[in-house]
């Protein structure tokens, strides 16, 4: 690491916790230091120290455009100069409601947040709120964000009551949480015939990202929706990262299964600080102050904010996300077979515009593999792959993203830095 970012970094770590507003920032993961980045165009990141990388991190997941998208930027310059908080509604928050829920199947209505956190707190306080339940499903390794409720580890047993995930998470605001292995739709139904009449909501990334890549197995969704239905839950999918990244319409389009509520963040606010939660029209006209759920944000539908994720998605509306998947398998089977050359076990999962190493002889199909994987390889394969200028997620637990501007050159840039990774 050269010295700017040392320095830096030295300086950061007297005046932010860790030196970083994000714990995943730190790369203590990898046993590596922070890079500072001080500008980024297109799929390249430039460091303070003038290195030039290619980033398959992507602000880990919102800049599936690229970097300084000409037209994003432009629609962020021309909201500033009109100001930059009114504390009052704007015409494109208007707009850009209007995009997310034409884009979304199982959307009616929608409410724009600041974050992802702030969306799945909201959407389970107002599934909550309309079931007059307590409790909420989730799945070993998926990740909603920092809200209490959602910080529980798995107690003993196959499906089971949370327990606090991080000092600080009182046990009864835990005590609710109940947890499942992903793709395991028998622990599923078990909770339910033990505790259906309590649980107000069942929330799923339907595409697991948070413990590298993990798809649903065939049925887990659907499988989801038909319990949850049984028992008067609401079935919410966080599409954080799915949305208008797994398909336009996100994984409830390209799954065809049909949520109740949706949350949003990352891609709708093009790099700014957007979240969402939407849903069916019956649940979300029970939000303040229509209804007596309440939920609120001085910065809600900022306007700057608002004139990203519109240029954003205004954008990805005629994009080809089929070419980028193609695009995306296409580099990553290639990465695949060259580590498998070396020797190492490598499992390479793809969806869309996702891909993740796993350094394994066994697919990953829930938490409990993607923490048998060999982290000291990743973090080995990390390493070496960074001081090559290819930027990769700092964990074996994240996913690698790939934009609509990665080019031919950028793939075979990141294939011959992998060719010359030593194991
Ligand atoms: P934010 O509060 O970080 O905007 O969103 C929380 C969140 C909710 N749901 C899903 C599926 C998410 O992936 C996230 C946040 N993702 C992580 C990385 N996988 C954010 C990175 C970080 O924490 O710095």
């Amino acid at each position: 690491m050269d010295d700017t970012s040392r320095q830096l970094f030295e300086k950061a770590c007297g005046l932010i916790p860790g030196g970083v507003n994000s714990p995943v920032r730190a790369c203590h993961n990898v046993d590596s230091l922070p890079l500072f980045i001080a500008e980024a165009h297109g799929c390249h990141l430039t460091d303070v120290d003038g290195r030039e990388y290619i980033d398959f991190v992507l602000s880990w997941g919102p800049m599936i455009l690229g970097h300084d998208d000409a037209d994003v930027t432009a629609a962020v310059r021309t909201a500033a100069g009109r100001g930059t908080s009114y504390g009052a509604p704007c015409p494109d928050e208007v707009a850009l409601a209007e995009a997310v829920v034409a884009a979304m199947p199982s959307l009616e209505m929608v409410r724009m947040v600041n974050s992802g956190t702030e969306a799945t707190m909201s959407a389970l306080r107002l599934a909550r709120g309309v079931t007059g339940r307590n409790r909420v499903l989730k799945f070993v390794g998926c990740y909603h964000g920092h809200a209490d409720p959602f910080l529980a580890a798995a107690g003993s047993g196959v499906a089971t009551f949370a327990i606090p995930g991080t000092p600080g998470v009182p046990e009864a605001v835990v005590a609710d949480t109940l947890l499942a292995p992903y793709n395991d739709l028998e622990a599923v139904k078990e909770c339910f015939v033990r505790h259906g009449d309590s649980i107000a909501a069942v929330i799923v990334e339907p595409v697991a990202a948070n413990m590298g890549l993990v798809l649903p197995v065939p049925g887990f969704l659907e499988g989801l929706r038909d319990i949850t239905r049984q028992y008067d839950s609401l079935l919410i999918f966080d599409e954080v990262i799915t949305g208008f990244r797994v398909a336009f319409g996100g994984a409830q389009a390209r799954f065809g299964v049909d949520p109740d509520l949706t949350t949003f963040g990352k891609i709708i606010g093009g790099g700014l600080p957007v979240g969402a939660f939407g849903g069916k029209r019956r649940y979300m006209e029970q939000v303040a102050p229509r209804g007596a759920v309440y939920q609120a944000g001085t910065l809600s539908g900022n306007p700057l904010a608002m004139a990203a994720g519109l240029a954003t998605l205004s954008k990805l509306a005629c994009q080809n996300y089929a070419a980028l998947e193609e695009r995306t398998r296409s580099f990553a089977e290639s990465l695949r077979d060259i580590l498998h050359e070396k020797g190492v076990p490598v499992q390479m999962p793809t969806l869309a515009s996702m891909f993740c190493p796993y350094f394994s002889q066994e697919p990953v199909t829930d938490f409990a593999g993607a923490k048998a994987c060999d982290h000291a390889l990743f973090t080995a394969f990390y390493k070496q792959m960074r001081e090559q200028g290819i930027y990769l997620a700092p964990s074996g637990y994240e996913t690698g993203m790939v934009s609509f501007v990665h080019s031919d050159d950028d793939f075979c840039q990141a294939l011959e830095a992998a060719r010359k990774v030593r194991f």
